[in-house]
C-alpha cells in the first residue's frame, strides 16, 4: 500500500509527513519531520522530500518494515498517552492491530508489539 499522511509523529507539536514505500522491505514507513511554518524561510514548500532527506546526516529513518501486510493504516492515539500509535488492518484476516508508539523515532523500535484490537473488518476499505 502506498500512502502519505500528516501527523506529529515526533511529538514536538509540529506536523510531520509519514510516507510509505511499498517497494522496499515489503513496505516501509518513513517519517519526514516538519519544520515550523507553511513555507520554509528559504522559500519552497515545507515538505520538500529531497531537502528533508539532505538535512538528515544519516538519511531518513524508516520506522519498521513489512507494512504491505496491511491494507489500511492510520495514526491515532488509541491508548491516550499523547503519542500517535499506528493502527493497521491486516489484509488477509481483517484484524485490526494497534502498535503503540514508543515515544521515540528509532527505526524498528518506534512501535511496540502489536495488540489485537478488532476482528471482522475485512470488508471495510477505509477506517478513520
Ligand atoms: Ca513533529
Ligand atoms: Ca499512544
Amino acid at each position: 500500500m502506498s500512502w502519505l499522511t500528516l501527523a506529529d509523529l515526533t511529538g514536538d507539536g509540529i506536523i510531520d509527513i509519514i510516507a510509505s514505500d511499498p517497494a522496499v522491505d515489503n513496505g516501509t514507513l518513513t517519517p519526514y519531520p516538519g519544520d515550523d511554518g507553511i513555507t520554509r524561510a528559504a522559500g519552497g514548500p515545507r515538505f520538500d522530500r529531497e531537502a528533508l532527506e539532505r538535512r538528515r546526516a544519516a538519511g531518513p529513518v524508516k520506522v519498521g518494515a513489512g507494512w504491505n501486510m496491511m491494507d489500511v493504516i492510520f495514526l491515532n492515539d488509541v491508548n491516550l498517552d499523547g503519542w500517535l500509535d499506528l493502527v493497521g488492518k491486516v489484509k488477509s484476516t481483517g484484524e485490526l492491530r494497534a502498535y503503540p508508539h514508543s515515544r521515540g523515532i528509532s527505526g524498528t523500535t518506534t512501535w511496540g508489539a502489536p495488540q489485537l484490537i478488532g476482528r471482522g473488518w475485512g470488508p471495510h476499505d477505509v477506517i478513520s
